[in-house]
């Protein structure tokens, strides 16, 4: 397995503040309004989140994918700092793939491609091959640069195959989502596996679903990857405690990374990264 040349890239950290299945008789801190959202977001950039992985809800908190709520967010984040945005195009299960990937016309700076169908608790996150092909066209249509969502290392050789079929863009930035039920399991071993399969030149970050989210991300960060943390993923700072906002989980990785000695990305240094440019 290929480890990052001396010294590593300074670290990403992304925040998923809100996702489409956590709601408030879970947690009093998920955002829902563009408001809240852009709120969370800047506090989390300024614990030291670079990008934050947004979904958007309807008022009463229904997950939505609507393009006018991604547009007030977004304003409203780019008005408050400089981080940047990233449109989900997973959505909530059972969405169809127009109506997920409506709002990439607005050109965040990136959005997910998730690259096959996972169980997803008891339900199915549905990703059949034209699904996936429609919404990598739409992404290169409008220039926005794809995040691979791979909650199974078969989505990994999806990716390639796309790749191959000159759909994907290779370097390209891989996210694993690990840990949670029905996807792949959420240890350090799944986690070297899953990014052994990477080729060469790629990045990729860890978001580790629930309890698996602190392990992996310090494990990501001795490795050289990036991470994802926040309420979409995990509720808790520590057992039985909530976090008060994915801000609270972004400091714990900014800890983590300064105990293992690893520098924080800068916006600038995000970008040259992600997208090539500064
Ligand atoms: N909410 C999940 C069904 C993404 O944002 O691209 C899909 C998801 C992945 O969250
Ligand atoms: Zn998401």
């Amino acid at each position: 397995m290929s480890e990052p040349a001396m010294p590593p890239a300074p670290l990403m950290i992304t925040a998923a503040i809100c996702g489409a299945e956590v709601f408030r008789d879970q947690t009093p801190h998920i955002p829902y309004t563009p408001t809240e959202l852009a709120d969370e977001a800047v506090r989390c950039w300024e614990a030291g989140a670079t990008m934050v992985h947004l979904h958007v809800r309807e008022p009463d908190g229904r997950p939505s994918q609507r393009a006018d709520l991604f547009a007030e967010t977004m304003e409203r984040i780019r008005a408050r700092c400089p981080m940047l945005v990233q449109f989900s195009t997973g959505g909530a299960v059972g969405m169809s793939v127009a109506e997920r990937a409506d709002a990439v016309r607005l050109r965040p700076d990136m959005a997910t491609l998730t690259t096959g169908s996972v169980n997803f608790g008891d339900e199915v996150f549905v990703n059949r091959p034209p699904d996936v092909r429609a919404i990598a066209a739409r992404l290169r249509e409008f220039a926005v640069k794809p995040e691979v969502e791979c909650f199974d290392t078969g989505m990994v050789d999806a990716a390639l195959r796309l790749a191959k079929d000159g759909l994907l863009d290779l370097p390209a930035h891989f996210n694993f989502v690990l840990g949670m039920p029905g996807g792949m399991g959420g240890t350090v071993q799944h986690l070297d596996f899953i990014r052994s399969l990477l080729p060469a030149g790629s990045t990729w970050s860890v978001a580790g679903i629930g309890r698996w989210e602190m392990p992996l991300a310090a494990h990501a960060i001795r490795h050289g990857g990036h991470v994802r943390v926040g309420l979409e993923d995990n509720l808790f700072v520590a057992k039985g405690v909530l976090a008060k906002g994915s801000y609270e989980l972004v400091e714990q990785v900014v800890a983590l990374a300064a105990a293992g000695g690893r520098r924080l990305a800068s916006v600038a240094d995000a970008r040259l990264l992600l997208l090539g440019r500064a």
